[in-house]
């Protein structure tokens, strides 16, 4: 997971060459269980959160081909609830996050066909609330997090039918607050990761000129440490590889100079998740 979010923000800024690629590759594959599904790291237990983390990774690194495709895909659609829902491991805990990692795994491995996708979209069209966003489980409440994940699976199946874009777009850019930053929730405060949930969702359904960008891009500079480098959630905190990935990642999407493109759906450069869909 850490993986992930550390690498895909070199990338965007240009630097993955700053690592040792086979080595990175290497440490992954040791975090596969013979289920197919990945670890947090070797000898931990697997989770589809873990699994598209490390397909992601490969991903970045043009090194899908190292993957038994079929075999991760297994384990994913094994995780598949009777309702379409979908598990985050054996142990059962159900979330519309799960669904999210499921499908967007299952695409860039091209194996979508292997899960019940009707389904899945069901399960996650009855996450819908009243107000536009979706929760974690029927009748949750929104949480932008959540939304993300509900609108990702939704555009990647070609499904976002299902979402009420002016009323969803709404409650999105009320997520503003005064300082520019983004919250998750009413009444809450801003944090710099929101920049990520909330802006992928509003480009996914075509509203992102309803927030004001240049505040937020304000916003997200003021979280950098300009002395050691990375970005915190909020002005005056401590940074972190987590929301250094969604402060990099959010301008990205705000289409800050030097960075490149990032995908909102997929959570990759757009280069790379052109790499997987257009050159088979
Ligand atoms: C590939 C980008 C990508 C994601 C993978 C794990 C995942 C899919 C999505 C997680 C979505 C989610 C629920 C994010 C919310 C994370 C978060 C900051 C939760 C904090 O909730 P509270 O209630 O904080 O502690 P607030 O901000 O509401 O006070
Ligand atoms: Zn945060």
């Amino acid at each position: 997971m850490g993986a992930y979010w550390g690498l895909t923000t070199l990338d965007l800024l240009g630097k993955l060459d700053a690592l040792d690629s086979n080595e990175v590759i290497q440490w992954i594959m040791k975090c596969q269980h013979e289920s197919g599904g990945f670890a947090g790291n070797i000898g931990h237990d697997p989770h589809l959160l873990y699994t598209l983390s490390a397909v992601q990774v490969l991903a970045l690194f043009d090194k899908l081909n190292v993957l038994d495709a079929d075999k991760v895909a297994n384990y994913i659609s094994g995780l598949q609830n009777e309702d379409g829902s979908f598990s985050g491991d054996e142990w059962g805990e159900v979330d519309s996050r799960f669904s999210y990692l499921a499908i967007c795994c299952l695409s860039i491995l091209h194996r979508l066909d292997k899960m019940n996708v009707e389904k899945a979209v069901n399960y996650i069209a009855s996450c819908k609330n009243v107000d536009g966003g979706f929760g974690c489980t029927p009748g949750g409440e929104s949480h932008a997090g959540q939304i993300f994940c509900c609108v990702g699976a939704l555009a990647i199946t070609g499904s976002l039918h299902h979402v009420d874009k002016d009323l969803l777009g709404w409650w999105l850019c009320e997520r503003q607050v005064k300082s520019g930053g983004l919250n998750g929730r009413p009444e809450k405060l801003p944090d710099v990761c929101y920049s990520w949930w909330v802006l992928s969702s509003l480009i996914m359904i075509d509203r992102v000129h309803w927030i004001n960008k240049d505040k937020l891009v304000k916003f997200i500079l003021n979280c950098q440490d300009t002395e050691n480098g990375g970005i915190s959630d909020r002005p005056e905190d401590a940074v972190d590889v987590f929301h250094t990935y969604f402060g990099v990642a959010g301008l990205s999407l705000l289409e800050y100079p030097g960075l490149k493109a990032i995908d909102p759906a997929h959570a990759l450069p757009v280069d790379v998740v052109n790499r997987i869909f257009f050159q088979k």
